[in-house]
């Protein structure tokens, strides 16, 4: 049984109250413990109502052109009836000392709109920790009834790779580039993305977009000799609202073919499998660190591998056999 107030946020959620949204997504994002079970509560009753939307992740470098994407982009999709909810992942804000993501100046329509939900980056928190509450979050948005999810990164460091690993559709927005030097290509992006989009495709910068997505789509030809899947390369100006429509159209027609061939459920079953096996190890370490025994059998086998005395394999063997014969800890213990 779930308790009472838990009971009421839940219904508020499905009924897809804004504001039982925001208070759900701020106890996902809480650092306070009681908040982070009730979230858990949350989210096990909700789970049922989870999955029925397309989630997306967009990634591009600052000044690419997300935010004025994403607000053409959210209100042609609530303007044909779709819910659109977006979250921002940025690990670096607290360095940046503020997010820039989620820019809700930006994004002046989408946010105004009832049928938009936009959630800046949380303010602190480590990357897999940010990754975790976007996870939930993800969930959160679905059991609240929004259908299209975007999730937003800036494309630095490991965030695009966590990104990607939890959408459905991967798009990476990029720009006009007159050097023939591929932004992002060197650092491996083409094999996370399903989309390559090039962003300003107007004005002076209409030619350049198409010498752009042709270099792109030569790289990604020479690419897909190994690849799995190609990425589709495709131009667009989200400032005069040209080529949007397209995008949403290969997005849409991705989810036609994958659902249609089962890869659609298998990505997502794939996702779940690998991430629980990342909070596998996460759990298991956060709750060795508590265990006062455990410590000192790892500072003693560190001890005796640091002085050549004992294998590392050998080290990591006595401590997993340590660890199997670990009792759980009672119930009642304070
Ligand atoms: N010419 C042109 N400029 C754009 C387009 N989209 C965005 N911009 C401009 O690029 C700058 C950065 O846009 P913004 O959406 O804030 O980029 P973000 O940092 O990736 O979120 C702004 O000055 C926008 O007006 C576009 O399609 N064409
Ligand atoms: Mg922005």
């Amino acid at each position: 049984m779930v308790s009472g107030t838990v009971m009421f946020n839940v219904q508020q959620l499905l009924a897809g109250q804004r504001r039982a949204l925001a208070r759900a997504i701020t106890l996902v994002e809480s650092s306070v413990e009681w908040h982070r079970a009730e979230a858990q509560k949350v989210l096990e009753a909700v789970l049922p109502y989870t999955g029925k939307s397309i989630r997306l992740g967009i990634t591009g470098t600052p000044g690419v052109g997300k935010s004025t994407f994403i607000e053409v982009f959210g209100k042609m999709l609530t303007g044909a009836g779709h819910r659109l909810a977006v979250l921002a992942v940025d690990p670096s804000s607290p360095v940046n000392g503020g997010s820039i993501l989620g820019d809700k100046t930006r994004m002046e329509k989408l946010s105004r709109d009832p049928n938009a939900y936009i959630r800046p980056s949380p303010a602190r928190g480590h990357l897999g920790g940010v990754s975790q509450m976007t996870r939930e979050s993800i969930l959160l948005c679905e059991a609240a009834g929004f259908d299209v999810i975007v999730v937003e990164t800036v494309g630095v460091g490991q965030s695009e790779v966590d990104v990607a690993s939890m959408v459905d559709f991967f798009i990476v927005l990029l720009q006009p580039n007159a050097g023939d030097e591929l932004q992002g290509i060197k650092k491996g992006i083409v094999e996370l993305a399903d989309a390559l989009i090039i962003n300003k495709a107007d004005g002076e910068g209409r030619t350049m977009a198409m010498e752009t997505a042709s270099h792109y789509r030569h790289a990604v030809n020479l690419f897909s000799a190994r690849a799995v899947r190609t990425p589709i390369v495709q131009t667009c100006s989200a400032r005069e609202n040209e080529h949007i429509d397209t995008v949403w159209s290969i997005i849409e027609g991705f989810r036609e073919q994958s659902v249609e061939s089962g890869e659609f459920l298998k990505k997502r079953s794939n996702q779940n499998k690998a991430w629980m096996d990342r909070l596998f190890v996460e759990t298991l370490t956060t709750t060795l660190k508590t265990n006062s025994s455990f410590r000192l059998l790892s500072n003693e086998m560190a001890r005796r591998v640091s002085d050549g005395q004992l294998t590392a394999l050998g080290a990591a063997r006595q401590m997993a056999d340590f660890v199997l014969k670990l009792q759980p800890k009672q119930q009642d213990d304070p």
